[in-house]
């Protein structure tokens, strides 16, 4: 029960004022008696991290926190500790009682909770002695998703854990790299720095590869596309992989050796978010769209679209040079599909750098249940710049795919 090392055990903190119930929660979400509970406040006074199996969603660690209006010098100590926990955290619980509002340090513990980006749902427990309006009305303003459960009477803890399975991380996200680079290797990154990269820092694909390349041990060097031939010629030898941002696969296609593995930042997001062989079939697809036929760009988030954007502009220029066909192009952006998805022929989506692994199985699951196909911007790219199959050589599954669809390059 205990092999998934902890690290890669999704981590929840359960948080909120001294005696609200966060023992008894965890408790009651494990069944098992792992958390001391008692009535004295204060009672959990460390953080303290079991690794339990929460079935059905899989092994995860609980943290159980003190409570955050914990007085006095040590107190505040304990205080800072909790913080410590909850930053990292992959979810939260944030716990209330029901008979009271909202005071200073749970207002507070909200605001930290959004500002660092860890998703949370609030539990509103004991709710036998009744429930207090004004924190409902409080928890609405703040638009938090609620339940309202007794741990001690076991009401609504069941619909509850439901709701958080669902919410929390794929524990079967692959990985990026680590599966394709060892200790010692070294990996080339090609980072473009144009008009749309954003000012000062990298984009999360290219900031997630280099950690875990990095955690992997191997020999990171990140340089920008113009670069990338001396950088080579650098090398005493060839580098063991390439990766690349898609909209330089061409360039840097013609300067890496054949036999150099060479992939890029999207593809290696389709398969850690999304589904490699199914955006490899939906290539398929864009051989056969006609006069007319409705495509749509989906971009999940809402950043602000570049002149020579790559979802607005850039694709629908180069699939319609492409297919030479007049097709009826519509992008959307935000999280949920439109609802005349069904008209479309063809779906082509973002990385989903911004969704979790879970949001972008769903979307994945609504276009196969329409029966349309879909692919990401990184397979599509690459596929209308030459470069596939080069670009999935290192990816077995996606090769399967890739012979199965038969398309001539
Ligand atoms: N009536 C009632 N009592 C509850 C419920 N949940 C927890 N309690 C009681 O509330 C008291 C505090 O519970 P704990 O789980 O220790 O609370 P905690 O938030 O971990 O408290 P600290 O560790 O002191 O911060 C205990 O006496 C529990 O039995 C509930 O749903 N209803
Ligand atoms: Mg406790």
């Amino acid at each position: 029960m205990n092999k998934t090392a902890s690290a890669e055990r999704t981590h929840i903190a359960i948080v909120g004022k001294r005696n609200v119930g966060k023992s008894s929660l965890i408790n009651c979400l494990t069944n098992q008696e792992l958390s001391i509970v008692s009535e004295t406040p204060g009672t959990t006074t460390d953080p303290v991290s079991k690794a339990v199996e929460m079935f059905p969603y899989g092994p995860v660690v609980m943290v159980d926190t003190a409570g955050i209006d914990d007085e006095g010098e040590l107190g505040t100590k304990r205080i800072s500790k909790t913080i410590k926990s909850i930053s990292k955290a992959d979810f939260a619980i944030a716990v209330f009682d029901a008979r009271e509002q909202l005071d200073n340090s749970e207002t507070e513990l909200i605001t930290y909770l959004q500002k660092i980006e860890v998703p949370f749902l609030a539990v509103v427990n004991k709710i036998e002695f009744g429930i207090n309006p004004n924190l409902l009305t409080e928890l609405e303003a703040l638009e938090i998703k609620y339940f309202e459960i007794s741990c001690k009477e076991h009401v609504g803890v069941n619909n509850f854990k439901k709701k958080l399975i669902h919410l929390l991380p794929d524990s079967n996200e692959p990985p990026l790299i680590s599966d394709l680079v060892g200790q010692g290797d070294v990996v080339v990154m090609v980072v473009p720095i144009d008009l749309g990269a954003p000012k000062g820092r990298l984009i999360k694909p290219q900031v997630l590869s280099i950690r875990e390349a990095l955690d992997e041990d191997t020999i990171c060097v990140v340089v920008k596309d113009k670069e990338l031939r001396s950088a080579l010629s650098l090398l005493k030898n060839l580098p063991d992989l390439v990766i690349t941002d898609s909209q330089a696969i061409m360039r840097v296609a013609a300067d890496v050796p054949e036999n150099v593995k060479l992939t890029t930042f999207s593809i290696l997001m389709a398969r850690h978010k999304g589904n490699l062989p199914e955006f490899v079939k939906g290539l398929k697809r864009v051989e056969e769209l006609n006069n007319g036929d409705k495509v749509l760009i989906s971009e999940a988030c809402t950043h602000h679209a570049q002149e020579d954007d790559i979802g607005t502009v850039k694709i629908p220029r180069w699939l319609r040079l492409h297919t030479k066909k007049n097709l009826q192009i519509d992008i959307t952006h935000g999280y949920d599909f439109p609802d005349n998805l069904s008209e479309y022929k063809l779906i082509v989506h973002c990385g989903g750098c911004m969704l979790t692994r879970k949001a972008m199985q769903v979307r994945i699951k609504q276009a196969r249940l329409l029966d349309i196909p879909i692919v990401n911007y990184g397979v599509l790219i690459s596929y209308m710049h030459g470069a596939v199959p080069r670009v999935l050589l290192p990816f077995n599954e996606a090769m399967a795919e890739w012979e199965k669809v038969g398309l001539v390059v």
